[in-house]
């Protein structure tokens, strides 16, 4: 697949939904290493309706929710045709450690995440995410993935 990854590809590689699927772009992927996508950030998004009223900021567990979709397109395109041949090869996420949120998001901001891979086992995958914003760090964590 060529890059930039959008839409089109996206949707054939994560399950989510709008208003659930929160990466616009993938631009960078090295497979079993690390991934860089991106989600604009836009008014109309269905969450500042209530987070919060008049006062648009997007909540901070939604930033980590679009990182771990980046992280599990990196896990999904770094998946062996071997594995994928068995069973529904589901990835899904079992744990995050040293999650912080380091700074507001607003409308109109361009998030940039990047993750790397720590740890990769055939069965467990943990890696360490940061979300940029003018090349600040707006939030980060450690995310572990298991694939099914
Ligand atoms: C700072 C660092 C990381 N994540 C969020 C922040 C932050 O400034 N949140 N602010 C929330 C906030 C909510 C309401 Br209600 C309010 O009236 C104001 Br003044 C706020 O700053």
């Amino acid at each position: 697949m060529d890059l930039p990854l959008t839409y089109k590809d996206i949707i054939k590689i994560l399950p989510h939904r709008h208003p659930f699927l929160f990466v616009d772009m993938i631009t960078e992927l090295e497979l079993g290493e690390r991934v860089v996508g991106i989600k604009n950030v836009t008014i109309n998004e269905p969450f500042f309706m209530g987070h919060f009223p008049g006062k648009p900021i997007m909540p901070g567990v939604l930033v980590i929710e679009a990182m771990a979709q980046v992280g599990g397109i990196l896990a999904k395109l770094s998946q062996p045709e071997s594995m994928k041949k068995k069973g529904d090869n589901a990835i899904y996420f079992v744990a995050m450690d040293k999650v912080r949120f380091r700074k507001p998001i607003f409308p109109g901001d361009q998030i940039h995440f990047e993750l790397t891979a720590m740890r990769k086992g055939s069965r467990i995958w943990k890696m360490k995410g940061k979300a940029m914003v003018n090349k600040k760090v707006a939030a980060e964590a450690e995310l572990v993935a298991a694939i099914k």
